[in-house]
């Protein structure tokens, strides 16, 4: 099956012709990214591996992963010719400090939703510890729970290998696992930087899993997991003193929720302002702080931020935190937040996909690391800025309006 390659030949960027700019950037493009290619226009090895991606083999969404996190060229083509299938899928990222119990949250998360049949794609992005509790990692992937199940099926990526840029990828490689069927793709990461927050504008529902440890739910404010959690898991509660962390936890998002009394929406567009009114209403009947649910008419009716207590070595509270997600996942379905959500992330794909492909162009296939290094001596004796070489990349690449930024 012949692919289409426009003028360029395969794959390749050919600098080309002076003056014809316009015409010549729509041939890159076209080329370079596949613009509107169609299942027939895949490579034959492309399509045996969507052939198998489709019959649900599971090795071949393990090779569909290795071509996307390796930037294996046609891996764009690969995620076009795929995107019909993707959107079914209840993506939901779940972050923390490191050794939160995150990991083993997950595989009690997956054995509560494979007992009704349910499927669960997990990425795993950076994680400092293996996953436990299934005989895993080694080759990075494993299929876990009973044997010969592949109903789950997690992947480990290291930040370091990914060439496509570790959030786009992280999304892709979740995309491929929505695509090939899996009801619920988690994405775990650990919350100590901007990554989670990556994370959360991925996830339909992000989940922050915390421990009792002292201090955990202070560092989770500074690192700004309180903005992007729509649920807070208190994990190890096995240990002392979780009833209190959850606690102090519940304190602080009500006071929060009271900082904000007029202000919000806050994140996912809870009508916070609502609901801390309510609580307020609430206490001063009561007089005193009650954190059961009270009966609401307002209509849809807004998310509170729920605090569960997890032991999640043994299971414990795992199956409420699977109907937590449920409830979450039915509450921004029917409000349509769901679906603003998703469209705005495919206007975000698409830049990062053009971001993605011009640093290649520039870097990889162009004359960028050329040019650069020609300049380097006047950059060091100061007879050219920066700004200048760096400009006459871009436009070596595709002219004035690809420097213009958005
Ligand atoms: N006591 C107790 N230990 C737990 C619980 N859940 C997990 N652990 C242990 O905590 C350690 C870390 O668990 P992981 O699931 O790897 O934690 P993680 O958050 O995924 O870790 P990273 O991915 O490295 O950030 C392991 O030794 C687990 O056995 C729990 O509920 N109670
Ligand atoms: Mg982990």
């Amino acid at each position: 099956m012949a692919m289409r390659m426009g003028r360029m030949g395969a794959g390749g960027h050919a600098p080309p012709a002076q003056g014809c700019k316009r015409a010549r950037r729509s041939v890159i493009f076209t080329s370079y990214y596949g613009v509107g290619v169609e299942v027939n226009d895949l490579k034959s090895s492309e399509s045996e591996l969507l052939e198998a991606f489709e019959a649900g083999e599971a090795r071949a969404l393990a090779r569909a992963i290795s071509w996307v996190e390796n930037a294996r060229p046609g891996f764009e083509r690969l995620l076009s010719a795929l995107h019909s299938r993707v959107g079914r899928a209840h993506r939901i990222g779940i972050t923390g400090p490191p050794g939160a119990g995150k990991s083993t949250l997950i595989y009690g998360l997956a054995k509560v939703v494979r007992k009704d049949g349910g499927r669960v794609g997990v990425v795993a992005v950076d994680p400092t510890s293996p996953f436990t509790g299934g005989a895993l990692l080694g080759d990075r992937i494993r299929m876990t729970g009973t044997a010969g199940d592949d109903g789950v099926f997690i992947r480990s990526m290291a930040s370091r290998g990914s060439r496509g840029g570790l959030a786009t990828t992280t999304r892709e490689v979740a995309d491929l696992m929505d695509a090939f069927g899996f009801e619920r793709v988690v994405v775990e990461t650990v919350g100590v930087g901007q990554s989670e927050l990556e994370i959360a504008e991925a996830a339909d529902t992000t989940v922050v899993v915390l421990t009792p440890e002292s201090g955990d739910s202070i560092q989770a404010m500074k690192a700004g997991l309180m903005e992007i959690a729509d649920i807070f898991v208190v994990n190890k509660a096995d240990r002392p003193d979780a009833a209190r962390a959850a606690g102090e936890l519940k304190t602080i998002l009500r006071l929060r929720q009271g900082q904000v009394y007029d202000r919000v929406p806050a994140h996912h567009g809870v009508d916070l302002t609502a609901m801390a009114k309510r609580r307020a209403d609430q206490e001063k009947a009561d007089g005193a702080a009650s954190e059961t649910a009270e009966e609401r008419t307002d209509d849809p009716q807004p998310w509170e931020i729920p605090v569960l207590l997890t032991s999640a070595h043994d299971g414990e509270g795992v199956s409420e935190l699977v109907e937590t997600l449920e409830s979450h996942y039915a509450l921004v379905k029917e409000t349509g937040e769901l679906a603003e959500r998703r469209a705005k992330r495919l206007l975000e794909r698409v830049r990062a996909v053009v971001d993605r492909g011009l640093r290649t162009q520039v870097w990889r296939d162009g004359d960028g690391e050329a040019i650069l290094e020609r300049a380097r001596a006047d950059l060091e004796l100061g007879s050219r800025t920066p700004y200048d070489v760096a400009a006459e990349i871009l436009g070596a690449v595709g002219g004035d309006s690809v420097g213009g930024g958005r």
